[in-house]
Order: structure tokens, then C-alpha cells, then sequence
């Protein structure tokens, strides 16, 4: 197939996740085209079957917002005419699925008749999607996919109480791929952060309200007061001066460390102990499924798609939002125990080989034949 992928080129899941499914398509022979605005973040390898297209904004004095959903709904016109693509595969509805509906309608001019898959992602439904600001062009464009998937059931939940569906939703859950998420042998930087063997504590997220990077501090607080630890803080965002805020009040500065934006993620996952994830809300949470194929145990909220990923008392544990005092206990419990740690961190591996890519590769492979064949 001929396959081509929009989503937003940064270090965010859906980024990744779209980034992700592209190389492993290309790796199974489809030519696989991304049309972003920039270069993926993780596209940073030659193949052959992989090609980029930038969307450029034409800026000019009377736009005080530059039109890039009519930019990109140019670019795909001009892809799928110029590349013959087959498909559309569009990753997070806002703006991707309406632009890939207008490229649809104009290429239908051209006597050309492209499918699109729209993969909802989290926060286009819950946070902003649901919102007055952009309600009637997401259910539209939903409307008008011809497929759409989301990343959980919860998901799909969601999406069917706020939007008025009409369009079958399919669930494909997010996937790791094991050539790259694995346990790494950094045994020299493991005793650069913890120097007397404490236990070590990490947090991966891009630092928004929702990920609730607070409780992570007061939740850490806690157990460093029972348990000899460090904490990472790994990327950026609006929430981190505050955090460290927080961390100079609590008294805890010297035990964390903000890390920012790290390439290598999967090398600092390799000295972890333990993930921590109390988000407010979380579609899939694909950054504990990355912790666990390092055989990192994950301490979660039981938000949104979060239990569909972590398993209770078996790869790590899940409390109430907010409930930071739940989540420390569980954590220490965790923790204080070499036996326990050891196991849990063996049933984190065995839980997230469930969302192998290898597994999960096939169904959108599957998905892309079915909604072709339905054109
Ligand atoms: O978590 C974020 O804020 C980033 C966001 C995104 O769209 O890039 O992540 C969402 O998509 C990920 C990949 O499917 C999911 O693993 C995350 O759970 C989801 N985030 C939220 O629902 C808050």
C-alpha cells in the first residue's frame, strides 16, 4: 500500500504512536509518506519505503493566525495526486481529519477517490475536541472519516458520550516496539544517580495540568521519607518551574532531578525502579506501556484508558486521581521489598508484551484493506 500519515511531528504520544506505525509499515514493504509541518521526532533514520512532505505556511501580514489546516489540506491534495497514495491515515482529529475531508472533496474533482482513517488520540476527544471552540468540525469530521480508530475503549467511550456518532469506531490500542524499548545495560549510569544503590523513581510526560506533575513531587516527597530514592523528571512543559518550585519548598531538591527532553528515553527507563503516572486523565497512557517494556512497574491513576494498560497488584498498581497518599503507600510497597520489586518488575515486561507492535501491527494493516475495499 501506499500510505499516507499526518500528525503533529513532536515528542507527543500521538507523534509517536503515528510515527512509530509508519516505520514499522515501511519495515513490511508499504512506501509510507508523513505530511507534517515539520520532520517527525522520532523519523530520524534512512529507509527506503519512508518519505517526508513539509507543509509550509505561507505567513503574511493580515493573518494574525496563520491558515494551517488549509495549508495542509493543499499538501495532501497535492501528495495523494503526485505519490498515488491509497490512503489517509490522520493521527488526532484537530485539525488533521477536517483537512483531510477537504483534501477528499477537492481531490474528488480530480476524479480521485481516497479513503481516510482517523485515529483519535486523547485529549483531541477529552480536553479540547469536547470544547464549544471546535465541537461541530471534530463530529463532523468524524462523521466523515471512513474509518476512524481510537487507542482504548475508554476512548471510544468517551468519544461516543460527548459527540453524536454516526460512524463505527474501531479500538486498536497502542503498541511498543521491542527492537528499540528493552532493558539496557547502563549500570554506570545508575550509580551516577543513585551513588548509595537507592532506589530510582521516574516521571515522562510533557509537563501539562492534566499529567498532575505535582502529585508526582508530593507523591515522591512521601516515599523518599521511607525509602532511600531519587526521582527523574523527564521532559517539559507549562507545569516543570512550578514543580521545581515545589520541589525547593518540600525541602526535596538534591533527591530530583529535572532531566527535560530526552532522545534516549529508553536508556533512563533502563535504570528505573518504578514509573509514576497520576494523571487526571489518560486515553492510554503510552508512556507507562514504554516504562514496562523496560520492565518498569508503573504506580497510575485509574483514569480514562489506564486500566485497560496497568493490571492491579500485578505490573504495578492504580488509585483515585488525586489520591497522592494511596499512590505513595502502593509505591513503597512496592519498593521496601527486593522479592516484590524484582517481581513486579518481571510481570511489567510480561504485561506489556500483550501491546507488542508485532501483535498489534496486523489489525490496522487489516483496518486499511477493510476501509479500502469499502471505497
Ligand atoms: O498525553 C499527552 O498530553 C499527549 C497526547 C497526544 O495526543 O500526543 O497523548 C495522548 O495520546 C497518547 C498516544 O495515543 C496516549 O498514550 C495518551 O494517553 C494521550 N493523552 C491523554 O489522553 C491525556
Amino acid at each position: 500500500m501506499k500510505i499516507g500519515i499526518v500528525c503533529y511531528p513532536t515528542f507527543g504520544g500521538s507523534g509517536v504512536v503515528a510515527t512509530e506505525l509508519g516505520k514499522a509499515l515501511a519495515d513490511e514493504g508499504h512506501q509510507v509518506h508523513f505530511i507534517t509541518y515539520s520532520q517527525p521526532a522520532r523519523l530520524d533514520f534512512f529507509s527506503e519505503n519512508l518519505f517526508y512532505h513539509e507543509v509550509s505556511v505561507r505567513d503574511y501580514p493580515l493573518f494574525d493566525y496563520a491558515p494551517y489546516e488549509s495549508a495542509l489540506a493543499s499538501k495532501l491534495v497535492d501528495v495523494v495526486r503526485f505519490e498515488k497514495l491509497d490512503i489517509l491515515h490522520v493521527h488526532y482529529a484537530i485539525p488533521h481529519a477536517s483537512a483531510a475531508f477537504m483534501a477528499k472533496q477537492i481531490l474528488e474533482t480530480y476524479g480521485i477517490n481516497i479513503p481516510f482513517v482517523t485515529t483519535l488520540h486523547g485529549t483531541d476527544i477529552t480536553l479540547v475536541g469536547k470544547d464549544p471552540t471546535y465541537k461541530p468540525v471534530v463530529t463532523f469530521s468524524i462523521n466523515k472519516s471512513d474509518g476512524v480508530t481510537t487507542v482504548s475503549q475508554s476512548l471510544k467511550d468517551d468519544t461516543e458520550k460527548h459527540f453524536e456518532i454516526t460512524n463505527e469506531i474501531q479500538v486498536i490500542p497502542n503498541f511498543i516496539d521491542f527492537s528499540r524499548f528493552s532493558l539496557k545495560p547502563k549500570d554506570h549510569f545508575k550509580k551516577a544517580i543513585a551513588p548509595n544503590n537507592e532506589r530510582i523513581l521516574i516521571h515522562t510526560s510533557n509537563f501539562r495540568k492534566v499529567k498532575r506533575t505535582a502529585d508526582v513531587i508530593r507523591m515522591f516527597q512521601k516515599i523518599q521519607a521511607k525509602i532511600p530514592s531519587k526521582l527523574l523528571m523527564v521532559g517539559d512543559g507549562p507545569e516543570r518551574a512550578y514543580d521545581e518550585q515545589l520541589c525547593r519548598s518540600l525541602g526535596i531538591c538534591e533527591h530530583v532531578r529535572f532531566l527535560g527532553k530526552q532522545d534516549a528515553i529508553e536508556e533512563i527507563l533502563s535504570v528505573s525502579d518504578l514509573f509514576l503516572m497520576p494523571s487526571e486523565s489518560e486515553s492510554f497512557g503510552l508512556a507507562a506501556l514504554e516504562a514496562m517494556a523496560c520492565k518498569v512497574p508503573a504506580i497510575t491513576s485509574n483514569a480514562g484508558g489506564l486500566p485497560e494498560l496497568n493490571v492491579d497488584g500485578f505490573c504495578g498498581y492504580m488509585s483515585n486521581v488525586g489520591d497522592v497518599d494511596d499512590m505513595a503507600a502502593k509505591a513503597i510497597h512496592i519498593l521496601e521489598n527486593d522479592a516484590i520489586l524484582k517481581q513486579f518488575k518481571e510481570n511489567a515486561l510480561t504485561r506489556a508484551k500483550d501491546f507488542d507492535l508485532k501483535k498489534i501491527l496486523p489489525f490496522y494493516i487489516n483496518y486499511y484493506n477493510k476501509v479500502i475495499e469499502a471505497q
